[in-house]
C-alpha cells in the first residue's frame, strides 16, 4: 500500500470531471487501498479520485470512529435527493484548514458498483449524506467552496492562503529551531 500526494486546490485537476470506470482489475483495487490509506493517514473521511490525481469515478468514504467501515464507490450516482435541505459545516483535504457551511439536501440514495463491478444502492443521512455529496461533487469538477456565494468564496480563498503562509512560517522556524 502506498500514501498519494493530495491534490491541492486551485490545481486545474480538482475542476475536472472524472471518466466512468470500465475495467474492474487489479489495478483498480490497489489504487481504491492506496486512496483509503491516504484517506485515513490524512486523516479524513472521505477522498475522491480525482484528489490524488486519478480523473477516474471512484471514491472512499468511513465515517466511522473506529475507522473500520470502508465504502468504495465506484460509478457512483446519486438517485434520490430529499426536498429537505440541511447545512453542515464542511472540509476538504484539497483545502486543508477551511471549513464553511454548505446547504446540500439532507438526504440522498446513492447507487454505485463495488470493486467486482457488483451494483449496490445505499440511503444515507447525516455524515454519510454530507459526505457522498461532497464526494460526488469532486467527480464532476466542483469543491465544496463552489456552493458558496462569489463573495463567501472570494473570502474563503484569502483565508485559506492566510493560512498557507503561517503554516509554511511555522514549518520554516520548526526547521530553523532545529538546526
Ligand atoms: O473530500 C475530502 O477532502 C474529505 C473530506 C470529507 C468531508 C468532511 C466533512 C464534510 C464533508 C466532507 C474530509 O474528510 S475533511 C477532514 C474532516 O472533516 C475530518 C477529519 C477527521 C475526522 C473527521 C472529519
Ligand atoms: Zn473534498
Amino acid at each position: 500500500m502506498a500514501l498519494l500526494p493530495i491534490v491541492q486546490y486551485p490545481d486545474p485537476r480538482l475542476a475536472a470531471k472524472a471518466e466512468p470506470v470500465a475495467d474492474f482489475d487489479d489495478s483498480l483495487k490497489q489504487l481504491a487501498a492506496d486512496m483509503a490509506e491516504t484517506m485515513y493517514a490524512a486523516p479524513g473521511v472521505g477522498l475522491a479520485a480525482t484528489q490524488v490525481g486519478k480523473l477516474i469515478r471512484m471514491v472512499v468514504i468511513d465515517i466511522s470512529e473506529e475507522k473500520n467501515d470502508l465504502h468504495v464507490f465506484v460509478n457512483p450516482v446519486i438517485t434520490f435527493r430529499s426536498e429537505e435541505i440541511k447545512e453542515c459545516e464542511e472540509g476538504c483535504l484539497s483545502l486543508p484548514g477551511l471549513y464553511e457551511k454548505v446547504k446540500r439536501p439532507a438526504f440522498v440514495t446513492v447507487k454505485a458498483q463495488d470493486l467486482q463491478g457488483n451494483f449496490f444502492e445505499m440511503q444515507c443521512d447525516e455524515l454519510m449524506s454530507v459526505c457522498v455529496q461532497h464526494e460526488l461533487d469532486h467527480l464532476d469538477g466542483v469543491v465544496f467552496i463552489d456552493h458558496l456565494s462569489q463573495l463567501k468564496k472570494s473570502r474563503a480563498i484569502v483565508r485559506l492562503a492566510k493560512r498557507r503562509r503561517e503554516k509554511a512560517r511555522e514549518e520554516k522556524e520548526g526547521r530553523e529551531h532545529r538546526r
